[in-house]
């Protein structure tokens, strides 16, 4: 097993402050453009906090004409505040454009918008002016396809004012959405995105390639990314310590990202004190698939990690990378991690019978695995550190079932629709159905508890959409899709029968004119689920004085 290192170069050190359990821009949401936070109290929190607590109340506090005169000096204030400030503006970068370049931008304000032509700008940046909770800065990919930013050539070594990434993120609330980056080297960990030392970062619908890091972070909160691709990054001059992400800081989120085919190290590494990964496709490391470690910030209380509705796929590794790991929670530079893991409703799936699915290997490290399935390898357990526990989860009968793990439910095959091409969603006949706990539960940061019940999916790729529910959950990433009637009419002499079902199954469609009878007629055979509606047409049906439907599933 390779040895892990800390983070090189790390930011400034004071720690992040826990983001709010409720999310961002609740009061801010109300103040005008550019003022900062508290230069006066709100106009509108001000003038109905004072009427709400008065109303009723004779003879205590000031009249209803000093409070008028009050509010309105504060109209006018914030006004004069809201006019002398900068206007957000929307910048349009492109060849054919103004600002040919992101290198030739003004400074950025908050509410600002940079919208970015389809071409390939090499060329590296850092963003070093923050947005606000209202008003974020916007940095966009528009038109056909995304802006490609290629570091080729450019010097990456962060030596200020050098960034460390191809765009460097050192500021608060900035939303990175549509753009493409790739080649950021330096030897060790050139990286697509850095952020270091700005919260509340944003990465949508972007894709990062070939750089020694994907994605980095240190001294940060609440980094949010979603529905990206960051693949086949990692450099052999780091080998084993160059990895798709590599992450730290307070907190972060993944949702609907496709990470895969991390060349030199993990798919997903990070030192946050918490971390949550909710609905992603993550497969084929060269050593690693999710690496959840140490850092000063998870000797806290609460550095809890979610995993909920992932499907991971490892394949057999290279001679000299790591064989067996593939989630991983604890520690791997001797530091705390007091905290728990906890992975709901996850399809895992081995490529090698050397895999060890889940390993702790911290005294405050714990993994609570429920609702998972375990397939391609019989080690469910690696070390224990503090302590491994499950309850319904699927496994294949020749698997160590842990003895701390209850309710497990053993076959031969999860029932997949078809797993050589990696189709996880389940068949109808398979022993996943209906056999999940229904209420799950988990902490965050804050130490606050949450249902943990999936309430999406996963869609190939980087998209999700809402997981059906049969009122009995089914074990793994997906819910098996129970067909169901949608529509039935009359079209003439005939009838139209709408009913959705589940893709990578087939259905027939049956009628009879005498329920009592029980006497089933096909009107359609072998009809390929679709996850959305079919419709089938029942030639002259409407002439009958009546008849019913029913959908069989096969197998
Ligand atoms: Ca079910």
């Amino acid at each position: 097993m390779k040895r892990r290192r800390f983070l090189k170069q790390r930011g400034p050190s004071s720690p992040s402050p826990l983001p709010s359990p409720e999310g961002r821009g609740r009061i801010l949401a109300s103040r005008p453009a550019n003022r900062k936070p508290s230069s006066f109290p709100s106009v509108a929190r001000g003038h109905s906090l004072s009427f709400g607590e008065r109303a009723g109340v004779r003879g205590n506090g000031p009249s209803l004409l000093t409070k008028c005169r009050s509010f309105f000096v504060a109209v006018i204030a914030a006004w004069l505040s809201w006019a002398a400030s900068p206007r957000a503006a929307t910048y349009q970068v492109g060849p054919t454009r103004s600002y040919p370049t992101v290198g030739s931008l003004p400074t950025l304000s908050p509410g600002d918008i940079v919208e970015i032509d389809p071409a390939t700008y090499n060329e590296v940046k850092r963003w070093t002016a923050p947005g606000t909770a209202a008003q974020p800065i916007i940095v966009r990919g528009v038109g056909a396809a995304r802006p490609v930013f290629d570091a080729t050539g450019q010097t990456v070594d962060g030596v200020l004012p050098r960034p460390r990434a191809v765009f460097q993120v050192e500021a608060d609330y900035i939303t990175l959405a549509n753009l493409e980056f790739q080649n950021a080297r330096n030897g060790d960990n050139g990286a697509g995105i850095r952020v270091t030392s700005g919260n509340n970062i944003t990465v949508t619908n972007c894709r990062i390639t070939m750089c020694d890091m994907g994605i980095m972070c240190d001294n940060n909160s609440n980094l949010v990314i979603a529905a990206s691709e960051i693949a086949s990054n990692g450099t052999a001059l780091y080998d084993g310590y160059s990895h798709n992400l590599y992450l730290g800081g307070t907190s972060a989120t993944l949702r609907f990202c496709y990470i895969h085919d991390s060349l030199n190290g993990q798919n997903f590494k990070t030192r946050a004190h918490y971390t949550e990964l909710l609905y992603n496709y993550l497969a084929d490391s060269q050593d690693g698939e999710v690496g959840l470690v140490d850092a000063a910030e998870t000797a806290a209380t609460n550095s809890h990690a979610v995993m909920i509705g992932n499907i991971i796929i490892s394949k057999p590794r290279l001679s000299g990378y790591n064989s067996g790991r593939f989630i991983q929670f604890g520690q791997d530079s001797g530091g705390q991690h007091n905290g728990t893991l906890y992975a709901f409703n996850n399809t895992f799936i081995a490529g090698d019978g050397r895999i060890q699915f889940l390993s702790a290997n911290a005294t405050g490290a714990v993994v609570v695995a429920q609702n998972n399935v375990f397939y391609g390898s019989g080690q469910i357990l690696g070390t224990l550190g503090g302590g491994i526990s499950g309850t319904n989860n699927w496994m294949q009968s020749t698997a160590t079932v842990p003895a701390t793990f209850y309710a497990s439910v053993l076959g031969s095959d999860p029932g997949f629709v078809n797993r050589a091409a990696r189709d996880l969603h389940l068949i109808g006949a398979s022993g996943c159905r209906n056999r999940a706990l229904n209420a799950l539960q988990y902490l965050d940061g804050t130490g606050a508890a949450h249902s943990g019940l999936p309430a999406l999916e996963y869609v190939n790729h980087l998209q999700n959409r809402p997981r059906p529910s049969d009122g009995q959950t089914d074990l793994g990433a997906y819910e098996y899709h129970v067909p169901a009637f949608s529509a039935i009419r009359l079209s003439g002499s005939d009838c139209l029968v709408d009913f959705t079902a589940a893709s990578g199954n087939q259905y027939d469609l049956q009628s009879t004119s005498n329920l009592a009878r029980s006497f089933w007629l096909p009107v359609a055979t072998n009809i390929p689920g679709t996850d959305g509606t079919i419709r089938i047409t029942d030639t002259n049906a409407a002439t009958q004085p009546k008849r019913f439907y029913r959908v069989q599933a096969f197998p």
